[in-house]
């Protein structure tokens, strides 16, 4: 496959400082090469800019999202290299930084496909929060209810106003954490969660052949992939913001991203919320490095350019 490495460097979408060393990190640690090694042609496209802010700047925008222009604008650079990427047909691989980065991807996404694409959002959240209904204010909670068209205008209005994933197009595999408005948000759209209890109950095999079922009644053919580590088990990611314990291990997290990869529909990725700086140990690194090599095992087998053509939206 060919892919474009793409580096968001940071931290307001969390406000929790170190997430923003992840691109860097994870490049220190090799994923060039790691990607290159298993078969990809790999351009790294570098970190995108994203503006300086000290705290005071936190609620100057908004009182209920943090650090609002910021991410905007994070989000409007990343959309456009996104879209490009896609659009010259080589696969965005967006390596965070924290999860509201998925802004601006998802964004492009939609800039370069249209509507017709799936999302497979792998997170111990679900991040469907919108301003009235996070109980934090930090806006990597709230960026898939944005794409799906829900909360405030300005989250929706990322690089085009049109929804940038329809609701029965998502699927949120690994939650075990969710808020109040969450859970109504769940059951008033058509949004498909599994959560840590049917996959223990089912087991991953039942789940992953669910998903592919769903995702062929529904004729995807595009796919984009937003993996949040903290979707595994907390004590192999003591590295991120927000660890949930009672997660998925390494061996259920690559069975599923496997059988998501071979489908050969998968077009863009996230990987985000790896904290160097909570990493004492570099446990979280190494199952950073685990879980890329999955990814990069997948994609290697994937030969060349990608044809994306795009629908109305
Ligand atoms: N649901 C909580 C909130 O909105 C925490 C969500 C954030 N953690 C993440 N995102 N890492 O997946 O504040
Ligand atoms: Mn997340
Ligand atoms: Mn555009
Ligand atoms: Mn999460």
């Amino acid at each position: 496959m060919d892919i474009d490495l793409i580096g968001v460097p940071m931290f307001y979408g969390c406000d929790r400082e170190g997430v923003e060393k992840g691109p860097d990190k994870l490049r220190e640690l090799g994923l060039k090469d790691l990607l290159e090694r298993k078969g990809s042609s790999v351009r790294d496209k570098g970190n995108i800019d994203v503006p300086f802010a000290t705290p005071e700047r936190k609620y100057v925008r908004s009182s209920k999202m943090k650090y609002l222009d910021e991410i905007l604008t994070a989000a409007e650079n990343l959309a456009s290299e996104v879209e490009d990427s896609l659009k010259s047909g080589r696969l965005p691989l967006v390596i965070g930084g924290d999860h509201s980065l998925a802004l601006g991807s998802l964004a492009g996404v939609s800039g370069a496909i249209g509507n017709r694409h799936a999302v497979i959002w792998i997170d111990a959240h679900t991040d469907i929060n919108t301003d009235q209904t996070s109980p934090s204010g930090n806006v990597h909670g709230m960026p898939l209810a944005a794409a799906m068209g829900v909360g405030p205008t300005v989250l929706l209005s990322v690089h085009g106003k049109e929804k940038k994933v329809l609701d029965r197009n998502v699927y949120v595999v690994g939650a075990r954490s969710l808020d109040k408005g969450e859970e109504k948000l769940i059951s008033d759209s058509r949004m498909t969660v599994y959560r840590i209890g049917d996959i223990h109950s089912s087991g991953m095999q039942a789940v992953v052949e669910d998903l592919l079922r769903r995702l062929k009644e529904s004729r995807i053919s595009d796919i984009h992939i937003s993996y949040d580590i903290d979707s595994l088990d907390k004590s192999l990611v003591p590295g991120t913001g927000t660890p949930v314990r009672n997660g998925l291990n390494l061996e259920e997290s690559a069975q599923l991203v496997e059988a998501i990869m071979d489908t050969g529909l998968v077009r863009s990725i996230d990987f985000v919320e790896y904290n160097p700086k909570l990493d004492k140990d570099g446990r979280t690194a190494e199952s950073c490095l685990y879980m890329l090599d999955v990814f990069a095992g997948c994609l290697g087998r994937q030969a060349g350019r990608m044809d994306i053509r795009r629908t109305g939206s």
